[in-house]
């Protein structure tokens, strides 16, 4: 019999909600390396976040960098809190990591979970299966841009859009690798540009190029503004979706509430080319009108952390973890977002149980 392999992961639980569900799904990936026996993990706490920040001046320690390259992979909960202004503590965090990490391709999943509704009229569960991927280091989440002037009557702010050749080629090529591996074959490449004329120009241009090199893979464009009218009146006509780190940071949290509820979205921060470790997090955030209640909805962390078990070189344990999550759903132990009465540790034993079965 071979060593099962040893994964360590830095986990950044960071603010609000995040606290909770990061350690749910550590005791529920615990549980799973033990039942399975396949792999084993180390989970290692880092204590970024807002109280951090409040007492280091910086929400990352000076290493950042280094400290998370000495990981496989992190897992990540939310970050923001209501005395902090929103742009000090993402940029402080999430971004601080993003970008220098070259974590470019940001994957989303949406799907109709069992026992879930999608919030879509008339829609069925399987009118929702979608895979968007979201280019993670560019376009105006590139910080670049300034402010001058400031308390002037002609206080001056601008946020520049950043594209590159590079940028956009290597997270087309990967949208389209993407595409071709799921069953429908469909990318739809979303830009804005009949008004956005050169960063998003290129973007078409790239496209067009990239997708030559896939002639099995159908594919169409989109402007952002008319994709959320087909999001929601033609969801059938989608399958893998591509767009601008803003553009899909938008339409990913409206796919995952037309699915049913964001507090099941998972995301992935990748480095495809793996030389830096990937990061992975539920889509929501720090959610503080909850934070405490113990009613935090951890299935989108619980998947999160099996889209990280199934990057690492664990499928069967993944596909193992979300089967569970699935069961679970199916049985209705759900919390309130998604109009169950279950809380956070009722759902987390509830997946313990199924992966003891
Ligand atoms: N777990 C994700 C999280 O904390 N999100 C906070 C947020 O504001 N995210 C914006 C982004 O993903 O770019």
């Amino acid at each position: 019999m071979s060593t099962p392999h040893h994964y360590r992961i830095a986990s950044i639980p960071a603010d609000g909600i995040g606290i909770e569900v990061v350690s749910a799904a550590i005791e529920v990936v615990e549980k799973l390396s033990k039942v399975l026996g396949v792999f084993t993990i180390e989970f290692t706490h880092i204590p970024w976040g807002t109280e951090y920040y409040k007492q280091n001046g910086r929400y990352v320690s000076a290493d950042v960098l280094d400290t998370l390259r000495g990981y496989d992979a992190s897992l990540f909960g939310s970050v923001g809190a209501p005395d902090v202004p929103d742009h000090i503590s993402l940029w402080g965090l999430l971004l601080a990591i993003r970008g220098p990490l070259q974590l470019y391709a940001n994957v989303r999943p949406v799907r109709v979970f069992p026992g879930t509704t999608p919030y879509l009229r008339g829609a069925e569960a399987k009118d929702i299966d979608w895979l968007l991927v979201r280019e993670n280091s560019e376009g105006e989440y590139a910080g670049h841009g300034g402010t001058s002037h400031i308390d002037q009557p002609w206080e001056t702010a601008t946020e520049v859009a950043i594209f590159t050749r590079v940028g956009i080629e290597r997270i087309m090529r990967f949208a389209f690798e993407a595409a071709q591996r799921r069953p429908r074959k469909l990318l739809t490449v979303v830009t804005k540009s009949n008004s956005m004329r050169n960063g998003l120009v290129l973007w078409d241009k790239i496209a067009a190029e990239v997708s030559k090199d896939f002639p099995d893979v159908k594919w169409d464009k989109m402007l952002v503004d008319a994709m959320t009218i087909r999001m929601v009146t033609n969801p059938k006509s989608l399958d893998t979706i591509v767009g601008t780190n803003l553009h899909m940071d938008i339409l990913s949290d409206l796919a995952a509430a037309l699915a049913g509820s964001i507090g099941i979205a998972p995301s992935s921060n990748l480095d495809p080319t793996r030389k830096n470790p990937s990061l992975f997090e539920p889509v929501h955030g720090s959610a503080f009108d909850i934070t405490g209640k113990g009613i935090a909805n951890p299935i989108a962390t619980f998947w999160s952390a099996a889209e990280m078990l199934d990057w690492l070189g664990e499928p069967g344990a993944a596909k193992y973890l979300i089967t569970a999550l699935e069961n679970v759903c199916a049985a209705g132990i759900t919390t309130p977002d998604l109009g169950g009465n279950s809380t956070t540790k009722g759902v987390t034993d509830a997946v313990i149980k199924e992966i003891e079965k």
